[in-house]
Order: C-alpha cells, then structure tokens, then sequence
C-alpha cells in the first residue's frame, strides 16, 4: 500500500449532465477516450470539478461504476467519497473498493469545521476505514471545506492510525508546506499538485503527480511544459504555464466549472452544464468565452 504513487497528469473529471440536470452517463466513455487520448495517466472522479458534493449518494455510486467500467484498468481511478455524513462517505469508500476503484479520495466534513489534527485524524479515519484494501488520499483544499489544518502533523499522526493513507491531494498554494509533506519521513507520502495554474513551482519542488480540472482540456499543453522543465528548459516550461495562467484567467471570467464544461463542448464532448448553485452558461456567454479563447490562441496550443 505504501508503494502505491501516482505519476503526471490526473483528471480531476467533469461528471456529464443532461439539460434537465440528470446524470448523462453516455458521455463517460466518449469523455474518458478524450483525456486518455490526449495523454491524461489517471481520472479523479466526484471531486470538485465532478460537483460530488452537488450530487446524490446514488448517483455518486453510478458515476464511480461508469468511469470503473470506461478506465477499464487502463489508468487509476480514484474516487472523491467525502461528505458532511460521515457515515455515507464510508460507504462510499465501502463501494468505490467493491467495483474496483483504484484508490479513495475524501475531503473533510466542511459545515461543522475541522478544527483540529486530532479531529481531521478521527474523521479520516471513519471514511478511510470503509475501503481498508484501497490507497486513501486526503483531499486538502482549505479554499472550499474552510479547514486550515497543518498537513505535516497530520500525516504524521495519520500514518499511524490510518493504515491504507498514503498521501494527499494538495490543492492549496503554500509550496513550502508541500514540500515539507513530500519529504517527509523520506518521502515515503504521493503528495499530488492540486493548482494547475502553479504546475511548473510544484515541479520544482518536487511533484511527480497532478490532479486538476484543467488537464480536461489542455493536457498537451502541461505535458510539454513538464518536457521542457525535465530537460532544464525553464524558460520554455515559463512560457507554457504562462499560457495556462491566461487560459484560465480567461475561463475565470464566468463561473469557472460551467464555463470549463462549456470548453468541453468547444472540444466536441458534449458533458452539459453544472448543477445548481453552479448552473450553465447562457449560449451568449458560451460564444464570448470562445471568441476569447480563440484571441488568445487557445484552440491552437491547448
Ligand atoms: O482541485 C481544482 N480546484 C477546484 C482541483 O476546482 C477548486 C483545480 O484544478 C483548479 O480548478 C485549477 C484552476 O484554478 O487549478
């Protein structure tokens, strides 16, 4: 279990909708052949980007056995389960290792706040403890569950009372905190990128895995930017992440994963909009956004 690493890019994967809101599972497979096809090595299912908190339990279930089935064991799936109940997040977990998941992901209770490491740890626990055959991530992103735990005490308290915790999802700034959780007791933690817009200073320090949102439509782009930084051409690796600071400056202009799933479409893979409190973007929006996209060159170097 301890072996267990992911490595590149990781799809934080959008979860298609129909127009009525409903799970559109048809479009997993074409979805999952796009990103594979443009050299993603990993999907991360019901996290943020795949509105997990916005979606059911039953419909987290049916979403996780969709991508299970189109990954094929190709690359890792790894399923996002964490929940304000406890109890179903367990469950969760209990299913993801019943269909054949790769690994769980679990973001912290995020209503009533975690307050301290001790209560992070309990808590993990009890989500971690329903898939104990599986790899188990932490999702650390303080910018949306409010819970600004220390990570190096967590995982050095966590280790030893989470036996499947091998890491974390890092989706938070502090690249000095990322470090120090990579190097930590000989690096024996996958700590993974969570911020594509600061890919190349993650490499730098370190990172040998990514999970984002926008590996859904630019990976190309971040595969040549790690190239260029692998081979010590920094100012090539610069110039490329500088094109996805703009890109997604861009995207930003409108409410950012509509208007991400909007760009899918642009694609050719039709995945609909977000559920609500996210919606969709008008047709209006969704053709500023593309002329926009376009004046920066996006459809050329995406
Ligand atoms: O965790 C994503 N974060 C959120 C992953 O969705 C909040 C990132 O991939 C960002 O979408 C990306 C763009 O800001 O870095």
């Amino acid at each position: 279990m301890s072996q267990f690493k992911l490595s590149n890019l990781i799809a934080a994967t959008y979860t298609p909708l129909n127009a009525d809101g409903r799970l559109n599972l048809q479009q997993v497979g074409p979805l999952v052949e796009h990103l594979l096809g443009s050299g993603v090595t990993g999907l991360y299912v019901c996290g943020s980007t795949g509105e997990g908190m916005s979606l059911s339990c039953e419909d987290r279930r049916s979403v996780t056995d969709a991508f299970v089935t189109a990954a094929a064991g190709r690359v890792p799936v790894i399923v996002q389960v964490g929940h304000n109940s406890l109890d179903d997040a367990k469950q969760l977990a209990a299913h993801a290792q019943q269909v054949g998941a790769d690994a769980i992901s679990a973001t912290c209770p995020s209503y009533f706040k975690v307050g301290t490491v001790g209560g992070l740890v309990d808590s993990m626990a009890e989500v971690a403890s329903g898939a104990p055959e599986l790899p188990f991530y932490y999702y650390h992103i303080p910018m949306l569950t409010g819970s600004k735990i220390d990570m190096v005490p967590f995982l050095t308290e966590g280790v030893a009372r989470i036996p499947n915790l091998v890491g974390l999802k890092y989706t938070d700034t502090a690249l000095h905190e990322f470090q120090e959780c990579f190097e930590l007791q000989d690096g024996r933690f996958d700590v993974v990128w969570g911020c594509d817009e600061m890919l190349l200073g993650a490499l730098a320090t370190g990172a040998q895995a990514a999970i984002g949102s926008t590996y859904n439509i630019a990976a190309p782009l971040y595969a040549r930017l790690i190239e260029a930084f692998e081979k010590g051409d920094l100012q090539e690796a610069r110039r490329l992440q500088g094109l996805s600071i703009q890109m997604i400056r861009t995207i930003n202009l409108y409410p950012f994963h509509p208007a991400m799933k909007a760009v899918l479409k642009m694609k050719g893979i039709d995945v609909g909009g977000c559920r609500l409190p996210q919606g969709k973007l008008t047709a209006e929006e969704a053709k500023s956004l593309q002329s926009k996209l376009q004046s920066i060159g996006f459809f050329d170097w995406s």
